[in-house]
């Protein structure tokens, strides 16, 4: 068993019988999908909602049962991985760019687990990756040049096959930007929520209530 599913092993334990679970996107969470499934063949009676089409379609091919956010009114634990993890338990995600899904998602839980290998701890938000921030594609030369008077630079995300740029399920582009190293991801994602044109973007702060890291088959848990 590799890190991944490990951590993700452990998530599942935290289910409960009759939670309403979100499913996150990404290779952890779908170890988190098919423990979930298997805990389901033992008699775990459970709903969920995907965080994206993807992930619905994973969690209906292993038979669990996924509702749209417009047919619940709570959700009980939202598991999904994350891009960077910093020591403050703020979250960088969305380089699968289904973030407004994942941060409705993240707020709406009671609990927001977050799984993930020793390889996704960082010192500061920013470090291996750019920041993805969803914008209206009409607005996006307008929320460009807002962002880029805050110190950030950087382009639209392209899509897979590099011939044309990444789509959102929603159908916004993405932005790829890179601010100054150290600056503060508390500041950044105020500002941020602040631009508009901007439908979302990647930093997750003060959302995670609980973090599970795995480094070689141990887990430490972060809360
Ligand atoms: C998604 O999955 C993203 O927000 C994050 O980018 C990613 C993490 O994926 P993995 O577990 O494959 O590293 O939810």
């Amino acid at each position: 068993m590799n890190d991944k599913q490990a951590v993700a092993l452990e998530a599942a334990s935290y289910v409960k019988d009759e939670m309403i679970v979100g499913l996150g996107t990404g290779s952890t969470a779908n170890y988190f999908i098919e423990a979930l499934a298997q805990r389901q063949q033992q008699g775990l009676r459970v709903t969920t909602v995907a965080s994206s089409t993807i992930s619905m379609i994973k969690a209906q091919s292993v038979g669990l049962t996924v509702l749209g956010l417009q047919q619940l009114s709570q959700i009980d634990l939202y598991v999904d991985g994350a891009d960077e993890i910093t020591p403050d338990n703020t979250l960088l995600k969305g380089r699968g760019y289904d973030l407004v899904m994942e941060k409705l998602l993240a707020k709406a839980a009671k609990q927001f687990i977050v799984v993930a290998d020793k390889s996704k701890l960082v010192p500061h938000i920013g470090q291996n990756y750019p920041i993805p921030i969803e914008v209206m594609p009409f607005a996006w030369q307008a929320a460009k040049r807002s962002i880029e008077a805050i110190g950030g630079t950087g382009e639209l995300r392209p899509n897979v096959a590099k011939d044309g740029l990444c789509m959102t399920s929603h159908g916004s582009l993405v932005l790829d930007m890179r601010f100054e190293a150290g600056l503060d991801a508390h500041s950044l994602n105020a500002a941020l929520n602040n631009i508009p044109g901007v439908v979302e973007h990647g930093i997750f702060a003060k959302l995670a209530t609980t973090i599970l890291i795995a480094d070689q088959g141990q887990i430490a848990t972060r809360v």
